[in-house]
C-alpha cells in the first residue's frame, strides 16, 4: 500500500529524466498465488543533463522485491535501498543493464491498477501510474522504451496470452504451461504497456489501410459474450477509415486488439495495439444494449483507436499535459460521432454534459485549469475539465483557424513530434506555425480555470438602422486563481428578422460581404460591435453551435425564446432556446410554488414539436427532454433541491396532461416496425415514443400504462424494453412496476451489463430509490463491491441522479455516501474518490444542507489510513 503522506506535485518543478530506458525485457510467470516479474532494463544517463552523476531512482508500489542485478551481477542488500515508493541504486555507471525481479499478487489487487484478475483473467491498467505496481521503473510518460514481453502461464486456464505489438515466439513449457513473446517496435511510455491472459474467444476481421497494408483486427471476450462483438468491430473499422480520411492517420502495427473485461475503473484504455475495455463500453447486441449504449460504444472504440496517434505516437511529457492527448482525442471522437450521425444532436449531447457537469466542476473546490499547475494524485485529474473542456479548447482552435488550416496544424504536430513526449504548448505552437495566427492570448484557456461569463446587452437604433451589441467577459475566481485576464473567445452569432430569416451581418467599418453568420473574436473585457443596414429590430441568436464553453447572460424575453425555438436557423440554438424557456418556467414555479397553470405558450410550443412531422425528428427528440434536475441545480444559487424536483415534476405533469392526445399519436406514429436500425431517425423515433410513454405514466394514464406493459413484454430490443421499464418504475403503478422489475431480472440475471442497467433504473428513481431501497439493492445477489460498474450503478446513480433522495433534509443521503466512500477507500481508492464528488459541492447549498454535507466530508477525512486519492478531494473541498 501507499504509505507516504500525500504531497503536492508542481508543474514548475518539472525536470527531464536523469536516466533513459532504451529497452525493456519483461518476463511474467503467472500463477494462481502470485506473479513473478523479471524485468531487464537497458538504461543510460540522459545526455541532456549536465553533471548527471546521481543515483538511479525507480518507482514501485506494493511490490515484493526479490533480486536486483547490475550488468548480470546480483546486488547485495547494501547496494540498493527501498525507500517508501522508491528503489534507489546509488552507484551505477553511465550505461548499464539492470535486472529486477518482483513478486506481486494480482489475485488480491482490488484497486484495479497494475496487474489484476477480473473474472478469472489477468489484465492490466497502467495509466497513469499503474506500471509501478508491476515492477520498479521510471514511471513517467517522458521515458519511452521498446518493450519485449514474454508471458508464461498454465495452458488450459490461460490459452490466450497477449501484450503489445506483434507475437514473435510461442511454445510449450513443463507442467502444462506455455508462453508467448510479444515485441512492440514503437518506443512507448510504460503507461501504455498491457498484458492479458485468459480463456477467451477470439473474433477476427481485417482492415486494409490507405497504403494497402492488411491489418489483423482481433477482439477477445469471455465465451458468453461472443455474440456481442460485431458493433464494436464495425465501429473500429469506421474509425480507422475516418482517421485516414479526415486526419490522414494510418494504423502502424500489423495487429490491433480489443479486450473486454468486467472489472475496470474507467471506460477503456488505449494501450498500444491492445486496447482494454470495460465490458459495458464495448459489448452490445440489440437485445441487451440501448441506443445510448451503442452510441457510447462507437464513440469509445473510436476514442481509444484515435489515441494511437493523439496519445501514443505523440504522447504527454508529464501528467500536467494530460489534456494534450485527452482533449484532442475527445475532440476527434466528437467530430467522428458527428460525421456518423446527426451533428446537431451530437453537439447538444456534448454541451449538455459540459454545462451540467463540467461547469459544476469549474465552479467547485476541485476546479483546475485544462493544464493543471499542481496535483496530489493524478488519478483525480481524469476530469470533465481535462476531457470535455479540453476538447472545447481544441474545438475553438478549429473554429478560429477553419478546417483547412487546422488540418495543416495537426499534420505539422504529428510530423514534428512523432515519437516524442510533448506539451500542450507544443500543440498550440504547431497550430500557430501552420496557420500564421497568433494564439498567445488563446493559451490562457489552458492556464486559467473557471467558466467565463459573457454579459450581453444590445441597442437597436431604428433611424440609423444600426444594431449595437456589447459583450463583457469576466472569469470567476477559482481556488488559487483571482483577477483573471480576458480570454480569446470565438463568439458565433446571427441576427433573425421577424420572419425568422438570417439578416446580413455588416459590421460598421468592415467590408460588406453580407455574411449571415459571423464568428466575432473577443479578446478584451468589453467589446461593442455595430451592425449597419439593419432594417428592423433583430432577434439575436447568440453563441451559435455553442462556439465557446462559456455562460451567456442576456435578458431574453419569453417571446424571443419562443421565436428562436421555432425559427432559429441554427439547430443547436433552437434546442437551446427551448431549454432556456423550460428552465425559465420551472424556475418560476420554484419561486412561486402556488402559481396555477404553467406558461400556456410552453404547452403550445411542445404541441407543435410533437405534431409537426416535417421537423427534424432527431432534434425534436432532444427538444422533448426537459432540462435535468442536475442542470437546474447547477444554474441555481443556493438550490432548494426538493423544490426544484417538485417544480419540474409539476411542469412535466401539466405538459403531459395537456398533450395527452398528442403523446398517444406520437406513440402511434413511431410504432415499432420490427426492424431495428441505428440511424438518427430510428433512434429519434424510439426516443420520442419512450418519452411520450414516460410522460403519460407520469400522470397515471391507464392507456399509457397498458402500452408500456405491452411494449415491455414484446420489445425486440433493449431501448424499448428498458424505456418501458423505466416509465413503469417512475410511475405510481406499483404492481406493474414490481412485476416488470422481477421479470426483467429473471430474464437477464446472467448478463452483468444488463443487470447494471436494472440497478441503475431503480437507484435513480424517486419511486424505487429511497435510502432503504438502496441499502436493499446493496444486499442483492448481483451487487458486488469489487466491481466498479455495480458500485456506480447503485451508489453513483443514487447520489448523482436521484437528487431529491440524496439531498434529503435529514442528511441521511450524505451520511450514507460518506459511509460507502470510507468503505470503498480500502479496496478501490480511485472509485472512492470519484464517489465523493456530489459532497464536494457543499458550499453551493443552503445552510441546512451544507452543514450536513460538510460533516459527511469531515467523517471521511477522519477515517484512518485514508488513501491519497480521497485525501486530496476531501481536503480540497474543506479548504478555504
Ligand atoms: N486514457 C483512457 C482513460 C483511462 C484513464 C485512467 C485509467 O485508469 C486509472 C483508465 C483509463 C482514455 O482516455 O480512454
Ligand atoms: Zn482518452
Amino acid at each position: 500500500m501507499r504509505t507516504s503522506q500525500p504531497q503536492t506535485i508542481y508543474l514548475k518543478d518539472y525536470s527531464v529524466p536523469a536516466f533513459l530506458v532504451d529497452h525493456v525485457d519483461l518476463r511474467f510467470e503467472l500463477y494462481e498465488d502470485g506473479t513473478r516479474v523479471h524485468s531487464s532494463l537497458s538504461i543510460r544517463r540522459n545526455p541532456q543533463l549536465a553533471d548527471n552523476h546521481g543515483a538511479l531512482e525507480l518507482d514501485g508500489d506494493s511490490l515484493k522485491l526479490e533480486t536486483v542485478a547490475l550488468n548480470g551481477t546480483n546486488l547485495s542488500t547494501g547496494q540498493y535501498q527501498e525507500l517508501g515508493e522508491t528503489l534507489l541504486v546509488p552507484d551505477v555507471p553511465d550505461d548499464f543493464e539492470l535486472t529486477v525481479v518482483t513478486w506481486i499478487e494480482p489475485q488480491n489487487n482490488t484497486r484495479l491498477e497494475g496487474l489484476y484478475k477480473s473474472s478469472g483473467m489477468f489484465c492490466t491498467q497502467c495509466e497513469a501510474e499503474g506500471f509501478r505496481c508491476i515492477t520498479y521503473f521510471p514511471d513517467r510518460p517522458d521515458v519511452m522504451a521498446r518493450f519485449r514481453t514474454r508471458i508464461e502461464a498454465d495452458r488450459t486456464a490461460y490459452p490466450i496470452l497477449l501484450s503489445n505489438g506483434n507475437d514473435v515466439e510461442r511454445g510449450d513449457l513443463a507442467d502444462g504451461r506455455h508462453f508467448v513473446t510479444w515485441e512492440d517496435p514503437f518506443p512507448k511510455p510504460c503507461y501504455l504497456f498491457a498484458l492479458v491472459a485468459g480463456d477467451l474467444v477470439e473474433k477476427r476481421d481485417t482492415f486494409t489501410t490507405l497504403s494497402g497494408r492488411e491489418i489483423d483486427l482481433r477482439m477477445y471476450v469471455e465465451p458468453r459474450n461472443s455474440e456481442k462483438c460485431d458493433y464494436a468491430m464495425d465501429s473500429l473499422k469506421r474509425s480507422m477509415r475516418w482517421d485516414e480520411d479526415v486526419y490522414g492517420r494510418e494504423y502502424d502495427l500489423d495487429i490491433f486488439m480489443i479486450v473486454a473485461v468486467d472489472d475496470f475503473n474507467m471506460g477503456a484504455m488505449e494501450n498500444k495495439g491492445l486496447n482494454i475495455f470495460n465490458s459495458s463500453c464495448v459489448l452490445a447486441s440489440q437485445e441487451t444494449a440501448t441506443d445510448l449504449a451503442f452510441q457510447r460504444i462507437e464513440a469509445i472504440v473510436a476514442h481509444e483507436y484515435f489515441h494511437n496517434w493523439s496519445g501514443n505516437r505523440v504522447t504527454c511529457r508529464d501528467w500536467f499535459q494530460l489534456s494534450l492527448k485527452e482533449g484532442f482525442t475527445v475532440f476527434r471522437d466528437s467530430q467522428f460521432s458527428s460525421d456518423m450521425g446527426s451533428p446537431t444532436v451530437k453537439r447538444i449531447e456534448n454541451v449538455t454534459l459540459l454545462r451540467t457537469a463540467q461547469f459544476a466542476e469549474d465552479g467547485g473546490p476541485m476546479a483546475h485549469p485544462v493544464r493543471p499547475a499542481s496535483y496530489m494524485e493524478i488519478s483525480n485529474f481524469y476530469t470533465l475539465t481535462i476531457y470535455e473542456k479540453g476538447a472545447e479548447v481544441v474545438r475553438m482552435i478549429h473554429t478560429l483557424l477553419g478546417p483547412d488550416l487546422f488540418r495543416k496544424g495537426s499534420d505539422l504536430y504529428f510530423e514534428r513530434h512523432d515519437g516524442q513526449a510533448v506539451t500542450t504548448d507544443d500543440f498550440v505552437r504547431a497550430m500557430e506555425d501552420a496557420s500564421g495566427r497568433d494564439l498567445s492570448q488563446f493559451r490562457l484557456w489552458y492556464e486559467q480555470a473557471g467558466t467565463p461569463v459573457l454579459t450581453v446587452s444590445d441597442h437597436y437604433d431604428e433611424q440609423a438602422a444600426t444594431y449595437r451589441l456589447t459583450i463583457e467577459q469576466s472569469i470567476p475566481d477559482t481556488p488559487g486563481q483571482q483577477d483573471k485576464k480576458p480570454q480569446h473567445i470565438p463568439f458565433a452569432l446571427g441576427l433573425l428578422d421577424s420572419n425568422g430569416k438570417d439578416m446580413p451581418l455588416v459590421l460598421a467599418g468592415g467590408s460588406d460581404d453580407s455574411l449571415t453568420e459571423r464568428v466575432l473574436e473577443l479578446t478584451e473585457a468589453s467589446h461593442t460591435f455595430e451592425f449597419t443596414g439593419v432594417t428592423q429590430r433583430p432577434v439575436p441568436s447568440l453563441l451559435r453551435q455553442f462556439s465557446a464553453p462559456v455562460r451567456v447572460a442576456y435578458p431574453w424575453t419569453r417571446e424571443q425564446m419562443l421565436f428562436l425555438m421555432k425559427h432559429d436557423t441554427d439547430g443547436f440554438n433552437r434546442w437551446d432556446a427551448g431549454q432556456r424557456l423550460a428552465v425559465d418556467v420551472i424556475q418560476g414555479l420554484v419561486s412561486a410554488p402556488d402559481a396555477g397553470e404553467i406558461e400556456p405558450r410552453l404547452v403550445s410550443a411542445y404541441r407543435h414539436l410533437l405534431s409537426d412531422a416535417s421537423l427534424d425528428q432527431a432534434l425534436v427528440a432532444k427538444m422533448m427532454q426537459l432540462p435535468s434536475e442536475a442542470y437546474l441545480i447547477e444554474l441555481a444559487d443556493s438550490p432548494d433541491v426538493p423544490a426544484i424536483h417538485q417544480a419540474r415534476e409539476r411542469v412535466l405533469a401539466q405538459l403531459a396532461g395537456a398533450l395527452r392526445e398528442d403523446l398517444l399519436s406520437c406513440i402511434e406514429r413511431h410504432a415499432d416496425n420490427g426492424i431495428y436500425g441505428l440511424t438518427p431517425e430510428e433512434v429519434a423515433g424510439r426516443s420520442l415514443r419512450n418519452t411520450a410513454l414516460a410522460w403519460l405514466l407520469h400522470i397515471g394514464d391507464e392507456e399509457g400504462r397498458d402500452r408500456a406493459v405491452q411494449q415491455f413484454r414484446e420489445a425486440d430490443n433493449m431501448t424499448d424494453r428498458l424505456g418501458a421499464l423505466r416509465a413503469l418504475v417512475n410511475s405510481g403503478f406499483v404492481q406493474e412496476r414490481e412485476k416488470a422489475l422481477e421479470s426483467f431480472y429473471q430474464q437477464f440475471s446472467a448478463d452483468p451489463q444488463v443487470v447494471e442497467q436494472w440497478f441503475s433504473v431503480q437507484a435513480s428513481s424517486p419511486e424505487t430509490g429511497s435510502l432503504e431501497q438502496i441499502q436493499q439493492l446493496m444486499t442483492h445477489e448481483a451487487f458486488d463491491w469489487k466491481n466498479p460498474n455495480k458500485v456506480r450503478s447503485v451508489i453513483g446513480a443514487f447520489a448523482g441522479q436521484n437528487l431529491a433522495a440524496f439531498h434529503a433534509a435529514d442528511g441521511s443521503g450524505y451520511r450514507f455516501l460518506a459511509e460507502q466512500v470510507s468503505r470503498l477507500d480500502d479496496s478501490n481508492p480511485q472509485i472512492a474518490a470519484r464517489l465523493v464528488t456530489p459532497l464536494t459541492r457543499w458550499r453551493k447549498f443552503a445552510a441546512v444542507h451544507s452543514e450536513q454535507m460538510l460533516s459527511a466530508l469531515e467523517r471521511i477525512r477522519d477515517k484512518k489510513g485514508l488513501s491519497r486519492d480521497v485525501y486530496e478531494v476531501v481536503h480540497k473541498s474543506l479548504a478555504g
